[in-house]
């Protein structure tokens, strides 16, 4: 048996295309969905998406995990994680699709698309002349780290004005930068768009709740802000978001991600006139586009070179 095997466990996602995607950069290295047994020591390197619970535990010479999203909440559900270097999707190619999906959202929002296909809808040829340009805009996004700050770029490129809210201080050139608990109520009083780019992490769940929102206090252009979230669903408190659509305390939002996923056929959010849904389609990892470089890791950790983008368990992103 080769005994420098990877293992392969992608709940909800086919397996298949990452095997082949794997193997065109790893001949003679075996890709396996399941290990031959709890302590399998055939293990190198675990390639996951939401692995079950135990399956990493006791793979004796598990050198380091890869998680198949930017996103690393999926691998830390698992309570019982080996203690070995965890690597996460940091790539041109699923920054560019998310920022695509942000700017595709906030112009929508911003130039009336849901308004506009509801008179369609309703055959009804209403102009609305009184729309505001883009610097008159200003959209706030949550997580300036990889995927907020690309989004900011593009969005400043547009001519919007763009704030932005991290963790730690950060500095982004034409971005109104604030930080953590100190700057969060000026940061929600900054924009008209809030576009949600944060990790799941014990310190961010639920953030998006009535509080928070009843902070938001632009009421110019749309009336009520908009929001916008591709981080997590855990992130918001879905039965705070229709209340405070009902309320107009938000004039409309884009979900790209839910408390539960798949969405619940009888959630009430499917047929709300101000909510725009897309099913955890924000930006897709692609395996063509990252197999490569994480088997490339993979050989430079075999070399004994560190890895690269690696998870602060700490902070638990
Ligand atoms: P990064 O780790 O690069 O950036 C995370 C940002 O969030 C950082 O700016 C960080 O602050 C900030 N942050 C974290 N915790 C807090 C906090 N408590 N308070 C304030 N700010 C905080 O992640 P990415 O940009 O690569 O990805 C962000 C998230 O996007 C992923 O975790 C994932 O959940 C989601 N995602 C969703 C996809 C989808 O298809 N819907 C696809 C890909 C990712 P600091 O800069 O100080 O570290
Ligand atoms: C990710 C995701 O975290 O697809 O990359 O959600």
């Amino acid at each position: 048996m080769n005994d420098e095997r990877i293992l392969l466990s992608v709940t909800g996602w086919d397996p298949d295309i990452w095997v082949r995607e794997l193997n065109r950069h790893t001949p003679g290295r075996e890709i396996v969905l399941e290990p031959d047994g709890a302590d399998d020591p055939s293990i190198r390197y675990a390639v996951v998406w939401k692995q079950p619970e135990g399956l990493l535990s006791n793979l004796p010479r598990l050198k380091a995990i890869f998680s198949l999203g930017a996103g690393v909440d999926h691998v830390f559900k698992d309570t019982t994680l080996p203690d070995v270097p965890i690597a996460r999707i940091v790539s041109p190619d699923l920054t560019a699709r998310m920022s695509e999906y942000v700017v595709w959202r906030v112009l929508d929002h911003h130039r009336f698309g849901p308004l506009y296909r509801s008179q369609q809808d309703a055959r009804i040829w209403n102009e609305l002349r009184d729309q505001a340009s883009a610097d008159e805009v200003t959209v706030g996004i949550m997580g300036l780290g990889e995927l907020g700050r690309d989004s900011a770029n593009k969005l400043k490129a547009l001519g919007f004005e763009i704030t932005g809210w991290s963790r730690r201080p950060q500095r982004v050139e034409g971005v109104t930068c604030y930080t953590g608990q100190e700057g969060f109520g000026d940061f929600l009083a900054s924009a008209n768009i809030f576009v949600v780019l944060l990790p799941l992490t014990g310190e961010t769940r639920g953030i998006l709740n009535l509080d928070t929102i009843r902070r938001m206090t632009r009421r110019d252009h749309f009336g009520a802000p908009v929001l916008i979230n591709a981080g997590r669903g855990g992130l918001q408190v879905e039965t705070d978001i229709l209340t405070a659509l009902d309320e107009g305390l938000l004039s409309a939002v884009s979900l790209d991600v839910f408390e539960t996923e798949p969405l619940a056929e009888e959630s009430p959010l499917w047929a709300h006139a101000k909510v725009t849904i897309t099913p955890h389609a924000a930006a897709a990892s692609s395996p063509k586009k990252l197999a490569g470089p994480i088997v490339a890791q993979m050989k430079a950790c075999d070399r004994g070179e560190p890895l690269t983008n690696l998870v602060d368990k700490d902070a638990g992103y």
